[in-house]
């Protein structure tokens, strides 16, 4: 299995996230993506190198995914920023202000001119600092996304996209959750545009995938699957229950396994086991897994309760499917054991697949 790493990730890095009125250190650190690095090196799996894409290719298959009017915001997010106050070089960018969801009560279809605005039309939570790298790290991680993507549509049975910031909560238009470009769906549509038929994208991060949920919602080509913390207790809250089964022609082609606070190895195991029938019976031809880590019983912001050896059976599990797999690195934010658990899901899967 080849690793695709970011070189840009380190660039992202923010100061503090709001959480119940205050400000906290943020979760999502650099240092868990050199955790991941550092383990892989020592348990090596395959190939690590960065991505080498071209960059046309790259905005392109990012426009796949997101609105024009989103990726123009994002990509000129910190200079618009520091043009708003030159103190502001010196602070992350958080949004105050949001247009809730009723269309009568706010327009979205107004841009505003005021970045603080913009930054809140864009946004939906204000957990997820915009830092003068994020723009260039994220566009790295999609570039990862790719790379994965077309080693897998060449042939390859796996490959892992090594970067943060994270993806699996970023929508078609809007950021969150730590996330600003959505890796994983970027990978899915990238495998689609390479000639896989039908694509799954089985989301096994503690909060629900629901940027990548959105984006395919309407869609019959790409099923979407996530197993997460309830939401109705549990983050994003606001989407992510079981009723959700998407929308027009996309109807029957998501579907949700929320699981409460607590829930341990045997629970989520069965749940994931409904998953992977679903994904069979669905035919893909392909499979990309956001991989989160933070359902270990020891991650700081979630509630269930895995712990490290049982990654290798959740690999294995997912090896048993039989799909080419793309990984993308989502969540995980107990920072020393997180480098210890991808590689333990990842060598399960790489053992389980070497054994067929
Ligand atoms: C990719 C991913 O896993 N995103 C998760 C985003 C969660 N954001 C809300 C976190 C709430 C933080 N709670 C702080 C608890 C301090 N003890
Ligand atoms: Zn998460």
């Amino acid at each position: 299995m080849k690793t695709f790493h970011n070189p840009h990730h380190a660039g992202h890095a923010g100061q503090q996230e709001m959480f119940r009125g205050r400000m906290v250190p943020c979760h999502e650190v650099p240092a868990r993506l050199d955790f991941v690095l550092t383990e892989l090196q020592r348990r090596p799996l395959g190939d690590i190198a960065p991505p080498s894409v071209d960059g046309t290719a790259l905005d392109a298959a990012i426009a796949r995914v997101h609105s024009a009017r989103y990726l123009d915001f994002l990509a000129s997010a910190w200079s618009d920023w520091v043009a708003m106050d030159p103190a502001n070089a010196e602070r992350d960018a958080l949004p105050s202000v949001w247009p809730i969801g009723n269309p009568h009560a706010f327009r979205t279809d107004v841009l505003p001119r005021n970045f603080a605005a913009r930054l809140g039309l864009f946004s939906f939570d204000s957990g997820s600092p915009l830092t003068a790298g994020t723009w260039a790290a994220a566009r790295g991680g999609a570039a990862c996304a790719l790379a994965a993507a077309q080693a897998v549509a060449q042939g390859d049975r796996s490959a892992f996209a090594l970067t943060r910031p994270p993806g699996h909560h970023a929508g078609p238009d809007f950021l969150g959750g730590y996330c600003f470009l959505n890796n994983a769906a970027i990978a899915a549509q990238a495998l689609r545009d390479a000639g896989h038929a039908t694509v799954a994208v089985l989301d096994v991060d503690y909060h629900h995938g629901n940027g990548t949920q959105t984006i395919f919602y309407e869609r019959a080509d790409v099923l979407t699957l996530s197993v997460h913390g309830d939401p109705a207790t549990e983050y994003p809250f606001f989407l992510g229950h079981a009723d959700e089964r998407g929308a027009g022609a996309g109807e029957g082609f998501n579907l949700n396994l929320p699981l409460p606070r607590g829930t341990g190895l045997a629970t989520w195991r069965a749940a994931l086991d409904t998953a992977l029938q679903a994904v069979s019976d669905f035919g893909a031809s392909a499979l990309v897994v956001p991989m989160g880590l933070d359902t270990f019983e020891g991650d700081p912001i979630s509630g269930f309760t895995l712990k490290s050896a049982d990654y290798a059976g959740v690999g294995a599990a997912l090896a048993r499917l039989g799909l080419p797999t793309v990984f993308t690195f989502e969540g995980g934010y107990a920072v020393d054991a997180v480098g210890t658990n991808a590689v333990n899901l990842l060598e399960g899967f790489q053992q389980a697949t070497e054994k067929k």
